[in-house]
């Protein structure tokens, strides 16, 4: 669409964005629950892009699924730190033609968590990280009062020979966003653009955004990035 309208020409209700970011929310309300894992290596294997949600215990995984998919209660959250033990895995897209699973996954660093169990928790997630073959895409949530914790840079590790490949998509997504202000938004922003710099190559495909559950800040281009990192075709078709 150019900027200039022709006269005589209908106007145009919704601009491109706009009926994008509509597009992938109405995908994303699609989605559904699949089937749940008490461990990473019981997820069944599928061939669909999987679209795993990570993160610090507390940063808001499970409310960011739900306000993603425009579901309440979809994902378990609470203010109980720890809440989600299981791996879900979600399906969306056409019930008879799924095209994505989106896997809520237990929370780290909670501290009343064991040393043992940590140690178990890193192994697994690196195995989970570096070969689970259908993984496309990571969406990283990060509570930007705190920003990128040591185990968040960890998993980071652990996943960016993929990332840096283009293989696996990084989102880092910087939560809770109304607890902030404009200005410590636009310092979260740089800081965590600061810490990925390092994975950035040609192939790679990395964002950061803001987002708010509460605010619904960071929604639509959230929800437009999901949709766009699995429908890579409905993407270049629509680029001009
Ligand atoms: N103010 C505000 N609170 C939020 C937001 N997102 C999540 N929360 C709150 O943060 C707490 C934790 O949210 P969850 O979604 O359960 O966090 P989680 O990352 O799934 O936690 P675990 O399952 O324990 O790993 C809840 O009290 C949420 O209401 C947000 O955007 N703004
Ligand atoms: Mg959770």
């Amino acid at each position: 669409m150019s900027d200039t309208q022709r006269s005589g020409a209908p106007p145009t209700p919704v601009s491109p964005a706009a009926s994008a970011g509509k597009t992938a929310l109405a995908w994303a309300h699609t989605a559904r629950f699949l089937t749940t894992a008490s461990r990473l290596d019981q997820l069944p294997p599928h061939e669909l892009p999987e679209i795993a949600f990570v993160g610090r215990s507390n940063a808001g995984k499970s409310t960011a699924i739900n306000t993603l998919t425009q579901q309440r209660q979809l994902a378990f959250a609470s203010k109980t730190p720890g809440r989600t033990q299981h791996i879900n895995l979600f399906e969306l897209g056409p019930k008879s033609a799924a095209d994505t699973v989106f896997a809520d996954l237990p929370g780290y660093g909670y501290a009343a968590v064991e040393r043992a169990a940590k140690l178990r928790w890193q192994e697994v997630m690196a195995e989970y990280l570096a070969v689970r073959r259908s993984l496309s895409g990571v969406v990283l949530l990060v509570d930007p009062r705190h920003g990128l914790k040591d185990l968040d840079r960890q998993l980071l590790q652990f996943v960016a020979p993929r990332v840096t490949t283009g293989q696996v998509k990084l989102l880092v997504v910087l939560t809770k966003a109304d607890k902030l202000n404009r200005k410590e938004g636009n310092e979260a922003l740089r800081e965590a653009q600061a810490a990925l710099a390092e994975f950035v190559t040609d192939e790679s495909d990395i964002g950061v955004t803001l987002f708010s559950a509460l605010k619904k800040t960071g929604l639509e281009d959230v929800a437009t990035t999901l949709y766009d990192w699995s429908h890579p075709q409905a993407t270049s078709d629509g680029a001009a």
